[in-house]
């Protein structure tokens, strides 16, 4: 689990992602991963860069900022988008997991001198933890 360390390291990395939110976030989902469109099928424009798709990514990512805010308690900040990803759009929770990994890579990219070996660990800690608070309401 996260150490007060890993906390300190990833609410300082999130931070750089302040003002980049689109662009990660529609890069770490179906810009560059188009593999799980089969959810946004009722989107008229899915291409990569499309307006629903940056503007998708955006709100992913601010939920994520959001929950960097709350790192010690994410089950509790993550309790209703659980919901509302297990009831209501139905998605597969091992794409959680996905997303997380696809973040990383994203990550890497965007920000090579920051992303050392220690922000990778600490990222890697928390978007699984994030993953495991979204699947909260999955029975
Ligand atoms: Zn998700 C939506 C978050 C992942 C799918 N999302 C959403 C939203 C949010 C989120 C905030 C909005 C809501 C409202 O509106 O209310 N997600 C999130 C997060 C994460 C996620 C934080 C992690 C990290 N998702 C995800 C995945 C998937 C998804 C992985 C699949 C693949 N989401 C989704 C969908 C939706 C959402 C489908 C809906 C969209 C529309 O618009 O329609």
């Amino acid at each position: 689990s996260l150490s007060e360390k890993d906390k300190n390291i990833v609410q300082t990395f999130w931070a750089k992602v302040a003002g980049r939110e689109e662009d990660i976030g529609c890069d770490a989902t179906l810009c560059l991963y188009p593999q799980t469109k089969t959810y946004f099928s009722h989107w008229k424009d899915l291409r990569p860069g499309s307006a629903p798709v940056r503007k998708h990514g955006a709100t992913v990512m601010t939920a994520v900022t959001d929950a960097v805010s709350k790192i010690d308690d994410l089950i509790g900040a993550l309790l209703s988008l659980s919901e509302l990803h297990a009831f209501t759009l139905r998605v597969d929770p091992a794409n959680f997991k996905v997303l997380a990994h696809n973040l990383l890579v994203v990550l890497a990219t965007v920000f090579p001198n920051d992303f050392t070996p220690e922000v990778h660990v600490a990222m890697d800690k928390f978007l699984a933890a994030v993953a495991h608070a979204l699947s909260e309401k999955y029975r």
